[in-house]
């Protein structure tokens, strides 16, 4: 797959540079961005949803040329590089830095920084709590989440309260789901969720037992691509076995995620839609939750 959107010669005044002069007086900058992504959808439905908006793109760049001031422009076109990729659908990107009146002491036309990063494999994630402040810790979660390194955040789903299912008598869940691109592998990715997990004083005591915070791996790659993730084994079993068949999971991430496929378990050759998965299972026990943010 090879399709690109090439977005040239973004322009804007930045104070980027190790000089005081250029952090004082500031200078112009032009980016350049090329993004991989697959735009056959787009292209067939002349949906603006199936594609990346160049306008959103542009806006962004202007964000970060104009924002806080780096020494570097590699270190320019890395946060450039980071927050496009953070875009749904984007696989990769090309990111060009030109500094054309850079202080370099001879004539010159143009210097520039070129970097190519490329998102990773898609990665969902359920988060879960109930006990505690439920909703300062999904939020906690999700932030630990922005900011472990080699996982972007693309979407976060509604949070939802729910009936527990299975385990003893417990009280309600507030559920979440986030789905990311990743660069870790995904024992490395459990282990980071794990990390988090502990953080916020996760105890293993009861299997389905209440808990202050829960984060399961719910798919690693994208089901029928090269890049999907798939086993039987029990320290990570992928998709997550019980995923398909849990209300809890689904709703929110169908919200997250409206064009959203897993395959119900590691042995099943079929790839079923997340809004055919919805159809079949029981919502009553689902009900909106607390807003984001509230904390
Ligand atoms: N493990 C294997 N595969 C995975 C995976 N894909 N993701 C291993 C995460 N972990 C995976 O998990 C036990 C072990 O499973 C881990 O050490 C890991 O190596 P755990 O998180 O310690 O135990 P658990 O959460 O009690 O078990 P499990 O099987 O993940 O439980 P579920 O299926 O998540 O159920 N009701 C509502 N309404 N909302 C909920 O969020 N959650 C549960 C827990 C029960 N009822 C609920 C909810
Ligand atoms: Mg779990």
């Amino acid at each position: 797959m090879s399709d690109e959107i090439v977005l040239r010669g973004v322009t804007a005044h930045g104070y980027h540079g190790v000089l005081e002069a250029e952090k004082r007086d500031g200078q112009t900058f032009v980016v350049d961005v090329h993004l991989t992504l697959d735009l056959s959808r787009a292209g067939r439905s002349d949906n603006l949803a199936a594609t990346v908006n160049y306008a959103e793109v542009a806006s962004a760049v202007v964000a970060r040329v104009t924002g806080p001031a780096f020494d570097l422009i590699e270190r320019l076109a890395e946060v450039i590089a980071d927050d496009v990729l953070a875009f749904p659908l984007v696989d990769a990107v090309e990111v060009v830095v030109h500094k054309p009146e850079a202080p370099v002491g001879h004539p010159f036309t143009d210097v520039e920084v070129r970097i190519r990063r490329s998102s990773g494999p898609r990665a969902v994630i359920a988060l879960g709590s109930n006990l505690g402040d439920r909703g300062r810790t999904l939020s906690l979660a999700v932030d630990a989440l922005r900011a472990l390194p080699g996982f972007t955040v693309t979407a976060v789903s509604p949070m939802v309260e729910t009936d527990p299912v299975g385990g003893p008598d417990q009280p309600p869940y507030l559920n979440a789901v986030v789905v990311g691109r990743t660069t870790l592998d995904p024992t490395e990715l459990l282990e980071a969720l794990h990390r988090i997990e502990s953080a916020h004083g996760r105890t293993r005591e009861v299997r389905w037992g209440p808990r202050t915070l829960d984060l399961d791996l719910i798919q690693f790659g994208t089901p029928g691509s090269a890049d999907e993730v798939v086993s039987a084994d029990d320290s990570l079993t992928l998709p997550h076995p019980r995923a398909a068949e849990r209300a809890f999971v689904i709703v929110p991430w169908a919200t997250a995620e409206p064009d959203g496929h897993l395959r119900p378990a590691p042995e099943d050759p079929r790839i079923r839609p997340l809004r055919e998965l919805l159809d079949g299972l029981d919502t009553s026990g689902i009900r909106p939750g607390p807003e984001w943010g509230t904390w």
